[in-house]
């Protein structure tokens, strides 16, 4: 067991998402100590997440003494909302929430639908910007279902596991198969990699 002596930033208001990534760190072997902070971003409307992300990564780069990164996701709907709420997810569902998004869908059973995500890390022994992606997919759930998870989880059924939406997963069945987790999974081989020894 490697010794935690380096702190990691997680910058996030979200608490679900730092839970999330929490416990995938806890199972990794990492000399790393996983830290929450919540910093004001700025979060632009940009045409793609990976845009967001690196805009929300420099408008803090400057207040963080270390290593940290961010993390941008987002749900789009590809049949038949053409990918609608996509980058502007936060703020439908601040705005209509899960279930008017489900009252702009007639038929559930030939919807797709998908999660990514777009980890900025700013890895400070290499002064540089790394991005580690995820995407997964899937369909909508024709009704609100599961008390886990948050945002649209309750509405998105992923492939892997067709009888079951996001919120009815728990967490390490969730970053099994999520966007975040698979971004995850890049971050955390790109830290073992680069450890010091
Ligand atoms: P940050 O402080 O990390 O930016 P946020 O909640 O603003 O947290 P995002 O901008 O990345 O996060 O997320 C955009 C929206 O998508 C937001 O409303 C989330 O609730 C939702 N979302 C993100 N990841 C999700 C996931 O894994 N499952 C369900 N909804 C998710």
């Amino acid at each position: 067991m490697k010794n935690k002596n380096e702190i990691l930033y997680f910058i996030t208001g979200n608490n679900n998402k730092f839970n999330e990534v929490l416990s995938f760190f806890e199972k990794e072997n990492l000399n790393y100590f996983l830290k929450q902070k919540k910093i004001k971003t700025i979060e632009i409307q940009a045409d793609s997440i990976k845009n967001v992300a690196l805009f929300k990564l420099n408008s803090i780069r400057e207040k963080i003494n270390g290593s940290f990164f961010i993390e941008d996701a987002g749900f789009f709907v590809d049949i038949p909302l053409n990918g609608f709420p996509g980058v502007y997810s936060s703020y439908v569902l601040r705005t209509i929430g899960n279930e008017r998004i489900l009252k702009l869908i007639n038929d559930f059973v030939q919807s797709r639908a998908h999660f990514s995500a777009v980890i900025a890390l700013y890895f400070k022994p290499k002064d540089k910007i790394l991005y580690f992606e995820g995407n997964v997919e899937g369909r909508v759930s024709s009704k609100i279902r599961g008390k886990g998870g948050f945002g649209f989880d309750p509405i998105f059924i992923p492939d892997s596991i067709p009888d079951k939406t996001f919120a009815e997963l728990s967490i390490e069945e969730k970053n099994r198969v999520s966007h975040r987790g698979i971004a995850l999974k890049k971050l955390v081989d790109f830290l073992q990699q680069n450890m010091k020894t």
